[in-house]
């Protein structure tokens, strides 16, 4: 590991005597990003194989986005919902239209989509199918990654993530990720969804078997339930479509979006979902001060408008192919397995290369950053306007380090 200079270490000081350890970071100082690259305090240019958990697929500041944004903050950023502006309807109207959902709510962070997910799914339990209250059960898989609040931890799998955090809300049952018959069994007269990431981030990059996602629509179809997918990470263009679930031919009822909504400059999130979902919320039940302002709206606005005129997604799958390649034709005998989808892949280490936080270090001082997961795994996941050269640069990297 190449020794930090007295700027960085004075800043990572500062940061550990003031700030909670809640985060373990790669001690790399960043002070700018232009499109796949990020430079240090140092001036030290790395390209971003993160993008920030994929909040960053339409590259870092990206021009475009950003004049949307201080075009907007230079005429208004808040009226909260009390009373109406004029950025959020056509926010709606395109986010539904170019998502093919009837109906959005917009909040923050992507811990509060799922709260909101969580929220419509129950009252549309009680309201709609007529589960006895307040009895709706959610399925939920092992291994998930939803967010921090104290209700999705509840039902993590991961105590990292769990411990120490309860007592926790009851109503979710945990079945084993890609098994269908495991989440048939959990069915009962009260369940009101099954809710799941279509691939799981943290777990890893974690692809279910074929079909998957195609059973449990079927599932929930034959028990009157709703299938509701978290695309937090997984959509807008990450894995070669709009959403994952589109790998499957499906449509679920319901989907949570965040991240890449703002392309990476704006805590921006969305529950998007059927309208006989949506109808649930009436007038006071839920909503959040800075949930679609008109700020927000004009960020998420661009950055949609980023993904579909520069083809991002269409650029994801096909270089998204290209990275797959390269990775599975890199001569060494210390991967176990290799997991990618568009432009987003697990590297996961035999245990005898031991840990992939190392690697993250030595590829840091080749000038690549990324992040493990899992101990075993690195996972690579480029903004989506990265090019072929670069991917071939970066597969160079990995070989390198990995030999
Ligand atoms: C952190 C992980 C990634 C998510 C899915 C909801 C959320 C996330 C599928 C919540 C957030 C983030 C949070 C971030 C690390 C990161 C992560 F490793 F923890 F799992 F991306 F892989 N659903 N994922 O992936 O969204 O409230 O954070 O906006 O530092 O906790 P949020």
């Amino acid at each position: 590991m190449s020794e930090l200079s007295v700027k960085s270490k004075t800043l990572i000081d500062q940061e550990n005597q003031f700030g909670a350890h809640n985060y373990h970071p790669l001690d790399v100082v960043c002070s700018r990003g232009e499109g796949v690259f990020l430079y240090d305090v140092d001036g030290n240019k790395y390209m971003d194989f993160l993008a920030a958990y994929s909040a960053v697929n339409q590259g870092h500041n990206h021009p475009y986005i950003a004049e949307a944004m201080v075009r907007q903050i230079r005429k208004l950023t808040l009226t909260s919902r009390a009373f109406r502006n004029d950025a959020f309807p056509p926010l709606l109207e395109k986010l539904c239209k170019l998502t093919g959902f009837d109906k959005a709510l917009m909040m923050n962070s992507g811990a509060e989509a799922v709260e909101t997910a969580i929220k419509a799914i129950r009252k549309w339990a009680y309201d709609v199918k007529g589960v006895e209250y307040p009895k709706a059960e959610i399925i939920v898989a092992d291994g998930n990654f939803h967010g921090r609040t104290t209700t999705i931890v509840g039902f993590s799998t991961d105590p990292d993530s769990s411990g120490g955090f309860g007592p926790f809300t009851p109503g979710f049952k945990i079945v084993p990720y890609g098994d269908l018959s495991a989440a048939e069994r959990a069915i009962t007269p009260n369940t009101a969804a099954i809710f799941m990431e279509p691939i799981q981030g943290e777990g890893g990059v974690v692809i279910p078997p074929e079909g998957f996602l195609r059973g449990l629509r079927d599932i929930a179809d034959k028990n009157h339930c709703l299938l509701v997918l978290d695309e937090i990470q997984s959509g807008l263009g990450r894995t070669g479509k709009m959403f994952a679930f589109e790998y499957e031919g499906i449509r679920p009822d319901g989907v949570t979006i965040g991240k890449a909504l703002s392309g990476g400059f704006y805590p921006i999130s969305a529950f998007i979902a059927s309208k006989e979902v949506m109808d649930v919320f009436t007038p006071g039940v839920h909503g959040s001060t800075y949930g679609g302002n008109p700020l927000a709206c004009a960020v998420a606005s661009s950055a949609l408008d980023v993904l579909t005129e520069e083809k991002l997604i269409q650029r994801s799958a096909e270089l998204g192919v290209h990275l797959e390649q390269r990775l599975r034709g890199m001569k060494t005998d210390r991967v176990e397995e290799i997991r990618a989808k568009g432009l987003w892949a697990g590297v996961q280490l035999k245990v005898s290369a031991g840990k992939a936080r190392p690697y993250c270090y030595q590829l840091k001082d080749r000038g690549m950053l990324c992040k493990d997961t899992h101990e075993q795994t690195i996972r690579l996941a480029p903004p989506l306007v990265i090019t072929k050269e670069q991917i071939d640069w970066a597969a160079d990297q990995m070989e390198a380090v990995l030999q």
